[in-house]
């Protein structure tokens, strides 16, 4: 099934779209969500998806908590649910880190969280999958070195997969999309 493009800069051969917009309106596979370990939903962009998701996406998590996760899903680990009454086929939740200064590893943890996030992706055959910018908000990732970690991490994936086929970073702003394209400009 084709569905009209989300407007966006594109780069790296049309692989990955910087795209401005509420990630909940995206009629796409995958959406993905910057989730906290409980899964059970809170603020930001996690709490918008479970809002527009429903219960169905609650009972997913409350599911995944049981059966494999019971102390919570751990920083850089990903899983996979319905999007209930979201327009997304799917939705991956993922816990990015906490910034604790730079020496905590939140690096390679936050570009463990969308390494996870893009295998499950391909795991599951999808070919499309929206990212907002994890820990940038609540969590305190600044946002320019977050841009720097996402560039690389989806850069290297697109080189040695096929599958997601396109990839949208979708934020909030304009302003926010701008400075992702500042600190991380298309190869
Ligand atoms: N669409 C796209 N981006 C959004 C949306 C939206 N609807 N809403 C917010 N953002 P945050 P974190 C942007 O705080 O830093 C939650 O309470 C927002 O502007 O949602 O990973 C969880 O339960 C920001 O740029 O996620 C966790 O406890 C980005 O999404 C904790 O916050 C991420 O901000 C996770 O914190």
């Amino acid at each position: 099934m084709s569905r009209p493009a989300i407007g966006g800069t594109a780069c790296e051969n049309g692989r990955v779209v910087v795209a401005t917009g509420d990630i909940t309106s995206l009629e796409v596979d995958a959406i993905v969500n910057a989730a906290n370990s409980t899964l059970m939903g809170g603020g930001g962009v996690d709490g918008a998806i479970h809002r527009a998701g429903g219960e169905e996406v609650l009972e997913a998590c409350k599911a995944i908590r049981r059966n494999r996760y019971p102390d919570g899903l751990p920083t850089g680990k990903a899983i996979i649910t319905t999007a209930g009454a979201l327009p997304a086929r799917f939705v991956i939740h993922t816990v990015g880190p906490i910034w604790h200064g730079g020496t905590a590893h939140e690096d390679e943890l936050l570009a463990r969280a969308y390494r996870s996030s893009l295998e499950l992706a391909a795991e599951n055959n999808l070919d499309e999958i929206a990212f907002p910018a994890i820990s940038t908000g609540v969590y305190g990732f600044p946002k320019t070195r977050a841009a720097q970690v996402v560039r690389r991490t989806i850069s290297d994936f697109v080189r040695m997969n096929e599958t997601p086929r396109t990839i949208y970073l979708v934020f909030f702003s304009a302003s926010d999309a701008n400075l992702y394209l500042q600190s991380a400009p298309c190869p």
